[in-house]
């Protein structure tokens, strides 16, 4: 482990000295871009900060005060265990590759590309969020996103450099020019291109688009390219806390929400200033339906080819299943035929991307029911529900019809006449918007916000998670 690099890394920089070049020559772009499209207003201030500088279970990271623009972001891989083969596919037990076989240099430049695309995307779309946080609390869970979304852009960046010479690094200088939202640069993928101009849009997005990561990440993790598997098992380990942030931070709109409801005379969560829970439903609908459509076509050639290649697996392709091959077997994909759904079978690889949908809806339904434990506990009267993957789709099959909740298929009347209620309109954002001030006391939570059940890493509640350098305003 080299810490007091230029670059902390355990991947031997060191020793390579034309890749530590190129890196140190992509470095100050990366500051630069950071200082740009990183958060504003807060780049001088002192946040408490979790930095991973190791790969060992129970001491990667370390915690204490940096101002992000010295945040050290490292490159690291998991650590591989023994000789590895690849693990499903038509390569299944021929040994992992360590380098990029020249067949397979398209598609896994594409994969990787698409990957790193979306964690400087995400920092951008966020930019503006610390001017109107709710607690140091949640400030501090925000930066420690964005510097952590920076670290899994190195991750990527590393990997473009080392293995695809002149190429991977033009890719790599394009990740740093492409701009969220940007309609002559947009970032790749749609739902990185959406505002999050909201606090809670951050907690949705953290909680649905985040996830979309962790099964991204996890599918790469099986890949037969070793360094992307590493790199990706290693960027999971990080993602734990975003998810955490975004499955608790909805949790907490909702206590506060019934709190809010049972204090106000009307029974109006918005009487109290806090958001009640129709309209919290309303932002899981929106940011579900636009996270559901990072997992790609339902009927996939792409996804065929990535699992067939060996680049990338199922969720726990290794540990969940017997057979690697998944050539014998048939999924059955819900298809829109003159308006009315039937159900056709498609060969399985040719489905991979609805499995790993189906694997992110089942624990996307897991939180909800955890939020309605919530609801129940307090004996308040209301069920939060995720809606159908069919809902609000802009791509795949299901983007020619419009659906219901449920995933009926509904006409063009019905929904011009129900979305209002479904989705988010204007008055519904400006309302919450209107509650986004910021909270920067000590232990002070916003009005619409209830406190979390702890602190960080031990601390208090009340901890100065920032210290501020700077006047705020
Ligand atoms: N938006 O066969 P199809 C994360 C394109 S999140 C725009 O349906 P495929 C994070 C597609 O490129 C995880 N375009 O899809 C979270 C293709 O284009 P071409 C990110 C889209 O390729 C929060 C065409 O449509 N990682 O880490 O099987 C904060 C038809 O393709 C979209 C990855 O995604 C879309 N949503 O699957 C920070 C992993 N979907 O060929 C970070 C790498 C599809 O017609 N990516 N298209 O030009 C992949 O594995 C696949 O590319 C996808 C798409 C799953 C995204
Ligand atoms: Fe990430
Ligand atoms: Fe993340």
């Amino acid at each position: 482990m080299s810490l007091s690099d230029s670059i902390p890394n355990n991947v031997d920089l060191g020793s390579d000295k034309k890749l530590l070049r190129a890196l140190e020559k992509w470095q100050p772009n990366f500051i630069n871009w950071w200082m740009d499209m990183g958060p504003e207003g807060f780049q001088h201030d002192d946040i408490w900060l979790r930095t991973a500088v190791s790969v060992e279970a129970g001491g990667w990271a370390q915690y204490d005060y940096v101002r992000m623009p010295d945040y050290r972001w490292g490159i690291f891989l998991t650590p591989n265990e023994g000789e590895r083969t690849v693990g499903f596919g038509d390569n299944a037990t021929s040994k992992v590759w360590n380098e990029v076989p020249g067949e397979l240099r398209g598609l896994l430049r594409r994969i990787i590309v698409t990957q790193g695309d979306t964690e400087p995307a995400s920092v951008e779309q966020q930019r503006l969020l610390g001017k109107t946080a709710p607690s140091l609390y949640d400030l501090r869970a925000l930066f420690q996103v964005n510097v952590e979304e920076g670290r899994h852009l190195w991750a990527m960046v590393h990997l473009l450099h080392q293995y695809f010479g002149r190429d991977g690094r033009e890719e790599a200088e394009a990740l740093l020019e492409r701009r969220s939202g940007d309609p002559d640069k947009p970032r790749i993928l749609q739902t990185f291109n959406e505002p999050t101009d909201d606090w809670m849009s951050f907690f949705m997005f953290t909680m649905f688009t985040d996830r979309d990561g962790k099964y991204q990440l996890a599918a790469l993790a099986e890949s037969g390219f070793d360094p992307l598997a590493r790199a990706t098992q290693f960027m999971l380990t990080e993602e734990a806390f975003h998810l955490f942030t975004g499955e608790t931070g909805i949790d907490r709109i909702v206590r506060r929400s019934i709190e809010a409801a049972k204090a106000d005379p009307n029974g109006d969560a918005r009487g109290q200033e806090a958001i009640d829970l129709p309209t919290v439903q309303k932002w899981i609908n929106f940011w579900f339906s636009s996270a559901v459509e990072l997992f790609g076509g339902e009927i996939s050639s792409n996804a065929a080819d990535y699992f067939a290649t060996g680049l990338k697996g199922r969720f726990r392709e290794k540990k969940k299943y017997d057979d690697h091959q998944a050539l014998e077997e048939v999924y059955s994909v819900n298809v829109i035929e003159d308006g009315r759904l039937t159900s056709r079978e498609v060969p399985l690889r040719n489905a991979m991307n609805e499995v790993l949908r189906d694997e992110y809806i089942a624990d996307c339904e897991r939180a909800c029911r955890k939020w309605n434990r919530t609801i129940k506990d307090l004996d308040f009267d209301f069920e939060l529900k995720i809606p159908h993957r069919r809902f609000n789709r802009s791509m795949g099959i299901y983007s020619d019809v419009h659906f219901d909740l449920a995933g009926e298929p509904i006409s063009n009347e019905a929904w011009e006449k129900n979305k209002t209620e479904w989705l988010p309109t204007p008055e519904d954002r400006e309302y919450v918007q209107s509650l986004m001030k910021p909270c920067y006391e000590r232990g002070k939570f916003a009005s619409w916000i209830a406190p979390p059940q702890k602190g960080v890493h031990g601390m208090e509640i009340d901890h100065e998670y920032v210290k501020f350098q700077s006047e705020k305003n």
